[in-house]
């Protein structure tokens, strides 16, 4: 069992405990969710953490014993006999109700118990019907709204998180490297052009003659079937239900391949117009120097001219390299006829992260902690912003505790020599579009980060001017999360993107791309419309834990595929040119 399955499990138990609703699982369940969300952010595999030595869980805080005897009983069989006593006593598909957005486990239960509704089927039918309307705290409205929600779920249905696919990913990878034989083993497909959700993983291998290559394969131990297995290609499912392709290729058209399957499909048709034009094919086995036919033959000759690396592929058809995050054909290749392609800003461009929280909010670890952390990241600087008071179920930060935290802040620069903290917050936007902080207080702040974290529900022309109300405060640096998504949970608030740039532009505040995986927002079309529109993005993790500040590459490669360069990217800059912005701006 991969982390993810550890901590993906804990979080069922806690939404089954919640469902169930018996009072004295409260603290449980807060206690199941923080270890789904610590192990989630743990940058080492549990099984190497208990090979080594079981005692080292003790160490990892937000861990108690219960879960402690959990974490080896489910590395030692697979599975958790808590969990699966849980799922006898309610019905598993009340787990995907949960899936959908704006159905919490308060919910389930209601729907549950009322009406014995036990899935999405269920509640589709009684939605329909008109059955929902007369529950408490529900009326026609929530019925349209359920109804939406499963519309949205059937649409993203097996499509997997960036991030999640990703974990699967990589270990899958790094087993297919070590079997005897294999030169290469790269991902393609939508993984290596870091989209925000994926649908199955493309993995390319090449190998020496007669490695054990699709043997091996089928037999990785999270392999839960296999769909079919050849010499070239196979297919399996892996337990999570994430579908994963392998094909093994010759050297001398790696490259090539490597092109074709990483697509988009829509590039990989405007490249492959571009070629006929010059008289030349691309496939997936190279490209090919296509000779007409001579008279009396029905056959032309094919000469093979490219096709061991990608670089070649590109050159024989006259373009340099594209990046694969760019590979949407939205005007790259257009791009690179020009020689106009973007230098793209990338993960060691970033020198601090601007949002993050601590244990003085909802996050785990300490002020300390967190700096520990990002100093051994090689970051120069970072930023802290708790939660405001408004934000409850986070234990906010009223004025008194911001002020004491930009003491403690102020003696630890003292000490601090090439590294800097900056004081910061992040402000609840409240419904009119005030602040969730004196403006005095804002003001000793060096960043000030606002965001809207209630009722999503307002029109488009509301929101907007909620966002722009509290742009035109003065008080503002950063936008974050601007469009309130949740990746495959939740649409975005209805928000007019070029309004609000307009308004950022106007007030000189820049726009957040949250790294966070859930997030990932700004998305990579607003990055685009940011740049062309002159307005500065940030890239942020959002951290709740210190291990969350490594998110900060899915936000980098989402920037990337949004057309981003170093210069459009505040957080690339040195602390000094970054104070002087945020002054400037404020
Ligand atoms: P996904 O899996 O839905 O997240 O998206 P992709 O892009 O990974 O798509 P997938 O797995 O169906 O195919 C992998 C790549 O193979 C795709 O990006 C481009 C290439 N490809 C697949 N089908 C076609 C096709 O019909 N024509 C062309 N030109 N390329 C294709
Ligand atoms: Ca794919
Ligand atoms: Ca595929």
């Amino acid at each position: 069992m991969e982390n993810v399955d550890i901590a993906k499990t804990f979080e069922e138990i806690a939404d089954l405990l919640e469902i169930r609703g018996e009072k004295q699982d409260v603290f449980r369940v807060r206690s199941y969710r923080n270890a789904a969300l610590v192990i989630g952010g743990l940058p080492e595999s549990l099984r190497s953490i208990v090979e080594r030595d079981e005692k080292g869980l003790e160490d990892i805080k937000g861990i108690g014993t219960s879960i402690h005897e959990k974490i080896v009983e489910m590395l030692k069989t697979g599975k958790c006999k808590f969990h699966d006593k849980l799922l006898k006593e309610l019905p598993p598909g009340l787990l995907e109700l949960l899936e959908l957005s704006g159905v919490g486990p308060k919910k389930v239960q209601l729907l549950y118990d009322s009406l014995g509704i036990k899935g999405i089927e269920e509640l589709e039918k009684a939605a329909r019907q008109g059955k929902l309307r007369d529950l408490p705290h529900m009326g026609e409205k929530t019925e349209e709204k359920i109804l939406k929600a499963i519309q949205e779920f059937k649409g993203r249905k097996g499509r997997f998180r960036l991030s999640l696919a990703l974990a699967y990913a990589e270990p899958l990878v790094a087993y297919l490297k070590k079997i005897p034989g294999v030169i290469e083993a790269e991902p393609a497909g939508s993984l290596r052009r870091w989209k925000d959700t994926i649908g199955d993983v493309d993995i390319l291998v090449t190998c020496k003659k007669g490695a054990p290559v699709m043997d091996r394969f089928v037999k990785y131990p999270d392999v839960r079937e296999i769909i079919a297995k050849g010499d070239t290609k196979s297919t399996v499912m892996l337990r999570s239900n994430l579908q994963v392709d392998v094909r093994v290729l010759d050297e001398k058209s790696f490259g090539a391949a490597l092109q074709y399957f990483t697509g988009s499909k829509a590039h990989n048709i405007a490249l492959r117009d571009r070629a006929k034009r010059m008289g030349l094919k691309v496939s997936e086995y190279g490209v090919f120097d296509e000779k007409p036919a001579p008279e009396g033959f029905n056959q032309g000759t094919d000469k093979w001219l490219a096709g061991r690396s990608e670089e070649d592929v590109y050159k024989a058809v006259g373009l340099p390299l594209i990046p694969p995050e760019l590979r949407e054909n939205t005007g790259e290749i257009e791009a690179a006829e020009k020689d106009k392609l973007p230098r793209l800003v990338e993960v060691q461009d970033i020198k601090g992260d601007l949002h993050m929280h601590t244990s003085e909010s909802d996050g785990i670890h300490t002020l300390k902690e967190m700096i520990a952390y990002a100093i051994q990241k090689r970051y120069e600087y970072i930023a802290v912003t708790d939660h405001s008071k408004a934000v409850g179920i986070a234990h906010g930060l009223d004025e008194e505790r911001v002020l004491k935290q930009t003491k403690e802040i102020d003696k630890i620069n003292s000490q601090l020599k090439s590294f800097r903290i900056l004081k910061g917050a992040e402000v609840d936007i409240k419904t009119d579009g005030s602040l969730d902080l004196d403006a005095d207080v804002l003001k000793r702040l060096d960043v000030v980060v606002a965001a809207v974290h209630s009722k999503f529900n307002m029109t488009q022309e509301e929101m907007t001017d909620r966002i722009e109300k509290a742009m035109a405060t003065g008080l503002v640096n950063i936008i974050a999360h601007p469009t309130g998504r949740l990746v495959g949970v939740r649409e975005p608030y209805p928000v007019d993107m070029p309004r609000l740039l307009l308004a950022a532009k106007k007030y000189g505040v820049m726009l957040e791309l949250n790294s966070y995986p859930d997030r990932l927002d700004l998305n990579d079309s607003h990055c685009r419309l940011a740049k062309d529109m002159g307005v500065m993005v940030t890239i942020s993790t959002d951290s709740h834990n210190r291990q969350h500040l490594d998110y900060i590459r899915f936000g980098v490669h989402t920037a990337r595929r949004g057309w981003l360069e170093k210069k459009d990217v505040l957080n690339t800059r040195s602390v000094t040119e970054v104070l002087k912005i945020l002054r400037g701006s404020r």
